[in-house]
């Protein structure tokens, strides 16, 4: 895609790229906003090295993108509570890190965010990459037969299994050090979205589920959707959907939550990272 105002150098063949040309410090003109939300839409994640962002900054550059959304369950900071810090520290080893099942963020909200702006304060020496996949790409390749009856199913996510009153961090032995999640029962309430979303810039057509927060097709059990709930999953993470990003410090990403899926890998035990993240309201997914 051509670009006046910046670069965009792909990364994988599905998805992201690296911006260069620009510094996200200054205050933009109307061309490079609009070129940045461009590059969005045409790569799904981008991603800026070797900016030196203050947190209004930050906040700044998510504001191309939409209103900032606050996140519900995850302690914000206490200057900033329109940023969310993600910090696994060297003692908490191996234990889980955030995000690191495959999702979209939030789905679980009747809203759910249009996308998120995580911005790389401190990487470790090595790991600590994100993958993304394209759930465009993955919509696409299915049959004809299985996207006419997915286009017809709804259904019911949940934040009950992270943050409801019975999910994973009400145990204590899985909270980190370093992050404090709060859950409670507004956690296991459940929304109902459709299984395949259109893209409101594009008009592309996507699958819109995930494994952390979709809990089964509307008017079905969960042992009934269970089934077809996993081909999806692994049918969405075929490599020649994702991309890969290794982060260095001063780096910032941005992701549309609509078209994709992530997945933070922890295989850094012992070593630092650290994050803050801005996260963008988005609509209702039609
Ligand atoms: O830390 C990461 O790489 C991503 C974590 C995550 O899932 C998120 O910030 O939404
Ligand atoms: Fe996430």
């Amino acid at each position: 895609m051509p670009y006046e105002t910046i670069t965009a150098q792909s990364i994988a063949g599905a998805l992201g790229a690296e911006i260069t040309g620009i510094d996200l410090s200054s205050q933009l003109t109307n061309s490079q906003t609009a070129e940045i939300q461009q590059a969005l839409w045409d790569h799904k994640v981008v991603f800026f090295r070797d900016q030196d962002l203050t947190p209004e900054d930050h906040l700044r550059i998510a504001g191309v993108f939409g209103e900032v959304y606050r996140v519900p369950f995850v302690k914000a900071r206490d200057d900033y509570p329109d940023i969310i810090d993600i910090v696994k520290e060297p003692e908490d080893g191996d234990m889980y890190n955030f995000g690191g099942v495959w999702h979209t963020d939030a789905s679980f909200d009747e809203k759910p965010p249009l996308g998120s702006a995580l911005y790389s304060l401190q990487s470790p020496p090595y790991g600590g990459d994100t993958l993304f996949t394209n759930m465009e790409a993955a919509f696409d390749a299915l049959s004809d037969g299985m996207k006419d009856m997915l286009s017809k199913l709804t259904a019911v996510h949940s934040a009950e299994r992270n943050y409801g009153s019975g999910g994973y961090f009400t145990d204590d032995d899985n909270q980190s050090a370093s992050m404090t999640i709060n859950p409670d029962d507004s956690g296991d309430k459940e929304t109902l979205h459709p299984v395949v979303r259109t893209h409101p810039e594009t008009g592309n057509k996507s699958l819109y589920i995930n494994p952390i927060y979709t809990m089964r097709f509307k008017d079905m059990t969960e042992d009934e959707s269970q089934p077809l709930l996993d081909f999806l999953y692994d049918h969405a993470i075929r490599p020649e959907f994702q991309c890969r990003f290794t982060w260095t410090t001063n780096t910032l990403a941005v992701w549309d939550n609509r078209c994709t899926m992530h997945f933070a890998i922890n295989d850094y035990a012992g070593h630092r990272r650290h994050m803050n993240r801005v996260t963008i309201a988005g609509e209702r997914p039609v």
